[in-house]
């Protein structure tokens, strides 16, 4: 069981219909099992202390994220719609960082990156860390490959210290074994995988 303690944030990554729920544009095979988790999580961290931050994928209806325009992947998570909405269970108690509202590819929850200049801009997330003193993240939610992927890399490029809650995140696995791949990964960057 991941600690907490008021220099922790719990980091609840993109727990949003699009996918979380079977009826999601890009519905990760067992995403919804994911929101129990970060309730228990979210309950715990709060009762210890410690912050909770959601990120949110966040973008226009037309961008080069979008296989219709360039990129790889189905319309998903757009501004305003059901899609882009956290998932009804979940319990969303502290700051929201959206990403990928100017176009960008919003993986991470700290940096957002223009797909076509490549150009790397920051988030809220990491200002909110910082006025709150916290040193350490806990990571969990959609998708192991992508976004807590990218988000937990950048965490400890930053110098947090970060863990990432298994059984509290699952894959698109575009490519089978591409969720384990990236805990192994992670695990080697030096992010605890519990
Ligand atoms: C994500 C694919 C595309 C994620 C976001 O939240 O992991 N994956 N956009
Ligand atoms: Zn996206």
């Amino acid at each position: 069981m991941a600690d907490y303690d008021p220099r922790v944030a719990l980091i609840v990554t993109d727990v949003q219909n699009d996918f979380a729920d079977p009826k999601g544009s890009l519905y990760v095979n067992g995403g919804e099992e994911v929101v129990a988790v970060a309730n228990g999580e979210v309950g715990r961290a709060l009762g210890a202390g410690a912050m909770v931050v959601y990120t949110q994928d966040w973008h226009p209806e037309t961008t080069p994220h979008f296989q219709k325009d360039g990129g790889i992947w189905p319309v998903h998570c757009v501004m305003g719609t059901w899609g882009a909405e956290f998932h009804p269970e979940l319990q969303v108690a502290g700051q929201v960082v959206r990403k990928g509202s100017g176009g960008e590819d919003g993986y991470s929850g700290f940096t957002v990156r223009d797909p076509t200049t490549g150009d790397e801009q920051g988030t809220a997330l990491e200002p909110a860390l910082r006025a709150r003193g916290v040193e350490r993240v806990v990571l969990l939610g959609l998708a192991t490959d992508y976004c807590v992927r990218a988000t937990a890399l950048d965490a400890t490029a930053k110098g947090f210290a970060a863990t990432v809650i298994r059984e509290g995140c699952r894959a698109v696995d575009l490519e089978p074994g591409d969720g384990d791949r990236a805990l192994d990964e992670l695990e080697r960057a030096g992010v605890r995988i519990e």
